[in-house]
């Protein structure tokens, strides 16, 4: 059966598969399922035959066979449901996985959006001089907390997991800037994440399809 992921023509990351596409495009990677992608040039973001795959008009979505489906977390875990290879066998070890992948997309990932929100939205207000250092602060004390319970080890928890694509991922968004770098098993976690030939090739065909479309 076909799969197929929506992600940006031209997209806004330059190839840095950063852009949400990646998570699903890595999840499928790891569990070794060919998929097609329709790239979406922007203006049709919004328009209804997209919205009738993702209500926000966004970015990424994924079809298989009738199933129709967005949300990248919802689409990952999906991926670890149906095919062998991102979800241990043992069912607490896969609950907790499942937890790890809700605290990837809540507890972390949302808070460095807000960092984004920030920077790059918000800079020419006159008061994001003062909320600047809170939003930092905030990300700064998650990761420091997120540090501490990775610890020495190489994954969240066990075995690389479906929760793991997820994090690395958002942690990815701030890669190379000090606020990682300050936590260098944090950092040294996204390395593991990018080593891997799951996320190698993944990385390969976005950045093709960003190759083929930009502008
Ligand atoms: N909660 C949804 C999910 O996880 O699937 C959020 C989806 C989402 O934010 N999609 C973004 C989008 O479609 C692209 S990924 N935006 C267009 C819109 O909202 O109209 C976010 C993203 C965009 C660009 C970069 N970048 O340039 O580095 C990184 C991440």
């Amino acid at each position: 059966m076909t799969i197929t992921v929506t992600a940006f023509a031209n997209s806004l990351d330059q190839g840095q598969g950063l852009a949400r596409d990646m998570i699903v495009r890595w999840a499928l990677e790891e569990v070794g399922q060919p998929y097609e992608t329709r790239l979406i040039p922007w203006a049709d973001f919004k328009k209804p035959e997209h919205r009738a795959r993702q209500p926000f008009g966004q970015i990424p979505t994924y079809e298989e066979g009738d199933l129709v489906l967005f949300e990248s977390g919802a689409i990952t875990l999906h991926i670890a449901e149906r095919f062998p290879g991102l979800f241990p066998k043992d069912a607490d070890a896969r609950a907790r996985a499942i937890a790890w992948m809700f605290a990837a997309v809540s507890d972390i990932e949302a808070q460095v959006v807000q960092l984004e929100v920030s920077e790059y939205m918000e800079s020419d207000k006159s008061w994001n001089a003062e909320r600047m250092p809170l939003v930092e602060e905030r990300v700064r004390g998650r990761f420091a907390e997120l540090s501490a319970r990775l610890g020495g080890a190489d994954w969240l928890d066990g075995a690389f997991s479906a929760a793991d694509v997820l994090m690395v991922q958002a942690l990815r968004r701030v890669e190379g800037q000090d606020v990682l770098a300050a936590f260098p098993n944090l950092a040294a976690y996204v390395e593991r994440g990018k080593a891997r030939p799951a996320f190698r090739r993944a990385f390969a065909t976005q950045k093709a399809d960003y190759e083929r479309t930009k502008e």
